[in-house]
């Protein structure tokens, strides 16, 4: 069954086409630093948005004009995922990302729950091998039902957390038996509303307790794909434990888990937190754990995950020079975590959605790679720190003074020359680069 029958597999047009349906920047198989565009993002398409979402608020109803909600049960779990893979093929998007939920209906027990995950999985696999197109990351949705009103691992209720685990090993089956690359926790109500009724240290412990027991898992399925886990500092609880890049990466390390884990960055968690994109991936990247991407944006007047399809330019190209740095994405990606507004309820929407995405981080690649070719924000940076490559400053370096050594060199040395930080400059230098490519 195809859906989108009016609309062809959309093509590269050169920054000049006035096509909607067209890509400006993003052409996949086109080099930038001898690399293959659509390699350096491996972009995927994400399962909730894309498919099961349907525009409701808290305020209205859904909007969106999706044909396939004329079905239900398995019918349309079959529907939404042809529905997506004809979707993906016309965009020329290689992977996508999925919570169990999104894929089969919940049942009225937890075997009918894996019964349904079954079947779909089955039909999904088909499309799979059909298409070429590959499984970025499965995930778990232990937070829509009722019965995480409290949490899942961090759950006061030990019933919960043997659901949650009997889920996430499932969900790890799943994604094992469709080759996906990554799986990503998302602490979905791992998090609390008030201290007056929540044992943190426990919960903390229990979330490692289950976390751990997801790497022994892994381990024994033979799953060889890499775990993530994607921080958020707020919504759906007021306090989520995952806060941000910092947070996860103190957690791990408490509990000895930091061999086991990379984190899955999202733009608009980081303007939650209070941070920049590229502060997050940053903090992630010298740490060595920068796995995959969650690409959107939030809004700047509103204070909550609205997980818009990315258009800002300068912070894709921000994203982009991390992800150079880091010497790419993979295994991870960028997962466009991203929904259209209510109000873009027709089906060509969703194509102008992703089509918007994909062409802001081509276009913050291309920036990226010039800024960095550049090279003046760079050297900038390396001159700013000289003062560590000779005298006083490689001494620190290398451990080789202590306080006593650096006071007898203060007191010859307290007259302090500082240099400009240039701020400016070097914000009209990436004003220059952007406008440019
Ligand atoms: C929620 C969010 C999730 C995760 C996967 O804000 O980002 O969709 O990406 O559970
Ligand atoms: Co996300």
């Amino acid at each position: 069954m195809a859906y989108f029958n009016s609309i062809n597999k959309i093509a590269f047009e050169g920054r000049h086409s006035k096509n909607p349906l067209a890509f400006k920047y993003y052409d996949a198989e086109a080099l930038v630093l001898g690399k293959k565009m659509k390699d350096h993002f491996r972009f995927a398409l994400s399962y909730w948005h894309t498919l099961t979402g349907g525009g409701a608020d808290m305020f209205g109803q859904a909007t969106f004009e999706r044909p396939w909600d004329e079905l239900d049960g398995l019918a349309l779990a079959k529907a939404r995922a042809s529905a997506a893979f004809e979707l993906m093929e016309k965009l020329g998007i290689e992977y996508f990302c999925f919570h169990d939920l999104d894929i089969a209906p919940e049942g009225n027990s937890l075997k009918e729950k894996f019964e349904n995950l079954d079947a779909i999985v089955a039909h999904i696999e088909a499309l799979m091998k059909q298409t070429g197109i590959k499984l970025l990351w499965g995930t778990t949705n232990a937070f829509s039902h009722p019965r995480f009103v409290h949490g899942a691992a961090t759950s006061c209720n030990a019933d919960v957390f043997a659901f949650a685990a009997a889920q996430v090993k499932k969900a790890m089956d799943i994604t094992l038996k469709l080759g996906g690359e990554n799986y990503v926790f998302w602490g979905g109500r791992e998090g609390y509303e008030s201290l007056l009724n929540t044992d943190m240290a426990l919960e903390n412990d229990n979330y490692a307790r289950f976390l751990q027991m997801a790497v022994d898992y892994k381990e024994k399925i033979g799953f060889t794909g890499q775990l993530l886990i994607e921080p958020k500092p707020k919504e759906p609880t007021k306090h989520q434990y995952d806060f941000d890049a910092a947070t996860v990466l103190g957690f791990l390390r408490k509990y000895n888990l930091q061999d086991h884990f990379k984190l899955n960055i999202e733009a608009n968690h980081a303007t939650l937190a209070g941070h920049t994109f590229e502060h997050e991936l940053q903090v992630s990247r010298i740490n060595n754990a920068l796995g995959s991407i969650d690409a959107n944006q939030g809004d700047d007047h509103l204070g909550w995950d609205t997980d818009q399809f990315p258009t800002n330019i300068y912070n894709a190209t921000y994203c982009m020079v991390e992800v150079l740095k880091n010497g790419g994405i993979a295994p991870g990606g960028l997962n466009f975590d991203s929904k259209l507004r209510r109000g873009s309820f027709e089906l060509e929407d969703l194509f102008i959605g992703y089509i918007s995405g994909m062409d802001t981080f081509a276009k913050g690649l291309l920036a990226a790679a010039a800024l960095v070719e550049d090279g003046r924000v760079d050297t900038f940076i390396k001159n700013r720190y000289a003062s560590y490559q000779s005298g006083i400053g490689k001494s620190i370096l290398d451990g080789t003074v202590g306080f006593d050594e650096l006071t007898a060199y203060a007191m010859d040395n307290d007259q302090i020359v500082n240099k400009s930080a240039k701020q400016e400059w070097l914000e009209t230098v990436v004003n220059d680069v952007i406008y440019n490519v």
